[in-house]
């Protein structure tokens, strides 16, 4: 399969970089996401590709790691050592599920978007960060996540800095995502402002119907983020390749457990990697 079997090229030229339509397409992301720290690109997988999509994760449902748990948004464990409110300690119950990278068919779609230098430039140059890698993490890279009915993905940071999302499925009802951009920063853990979001808050909260094929851009480990419950019988499918500024670290060892359902020697090994001084 080729890049243009998969996205509309028509209204998305990531093939002509030096073309006025790809400096315009550059122009606006990067606007949209230094001011919203996200960006959704609507109709941007062919929808015969959606369906091919659609299909890899029917056919591999039975390979989904379901978790069921408590999380704060860190995914790290509870420290005694903190105030009771602190967002550190502030739990919630998320239920859902992934189809790792690593389960992935050879023949993926998605697999064929995230390996394409195509993707890796255009969403560099939308974000003005150079260099961008593809994420190490063998399970978290390029996920499908997974949400059947009364399901719920809480309010969290992620792991690595930035993730695409293109929903597959949409719930009936239910299933938005949420975001309070730039929550965050490398300087600032902005603890207050978060304990204000965990605490029903609707002051820096936006929220977005997005749409089968629309592409989303958004900075997940910045600004905090979480996925309404899920209402009615239709699953909701969405696949989150993901994109990093240095591409040798891998999620902790907990947080994959949490997230992924395992935690793989790589992440042991790579575990005291320095970061960007963040919690998880
Ligand atoms: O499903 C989504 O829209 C986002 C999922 C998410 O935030 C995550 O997997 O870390
Ligand atoms: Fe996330």
């Amino acid at each position: 399969m080729e890049i243009k079997n998969i996205v509309n090229l028509k209204d998305y030229p990531i093939d002509q970089t030096g073309s006025k339509e790809y400096q315009d397409l550059i122009t606006k992301n990067r606007e949209l996401l230094d001011k919203d720290g996200c960006c959704v690109l609507p109709n941007f997988v062919l929808s015969e590709s959606l369906k091919r999509m659609k299909e890899e994760v029917e056919r591999n449902l039975p390979k989904t790691h379901w978790t069921k748990d408590h999380h704060n948004p860190y995914f790290s464990k509870d420290d005694e050592n903190l105030s009771k409110d602190h967002p550190k300690r502030v739990f919630s119950f998320r239920e859902s599920g992934y189809i790792n990278s690593d389960d992935l068919e050879e023949q993926s779609d998605l697999n064929k978007i995230y390996e394409s230098e195509e993707m890796l430039k255009f969403i560099s140059d939308s974000l003005g960060v150079f260099p961008l890698y593809r994420w190490s993490d063998p399970l978290g890279k390029n996920p499908y996540s997974i949400m059947h009915k009364d399901h719920y993905f809480p309010w969290h940071f992620d792991g690595n800095e930035f993730t695409l999302s293109i929903l597959i499925q949409k719930a009936e009802k239910g299933g938005l995502f949420e975001y309070s951009p730039d929550l965050r920063s490398v300087e600032n853990e902005n603890f207050d402002e978060v304990t204000k979001v965990l605490r029903g808050s609707r002051d820096k909260v936006k929220s977005l119907d997005l749409q089968p094929g629309d592409l989303q851009i958004f900075k997940g480990r910045f600004s905090m983020h979480r996925v309404t419950k899920i209402e009615g019988n239709t699953s909701r499918y969405i696949a989150l390749p993901t994109y990093v500024k240095d591409s040798y670290r891998v999620n902790k060892p907990e947080h994959s457990k949490q997230v992924y359902g395992k935690a793989l020697p790589i992440h042991y090994e790579r575990n005291n990697v320095e970061v960007d001084g963040l919690m998880d």
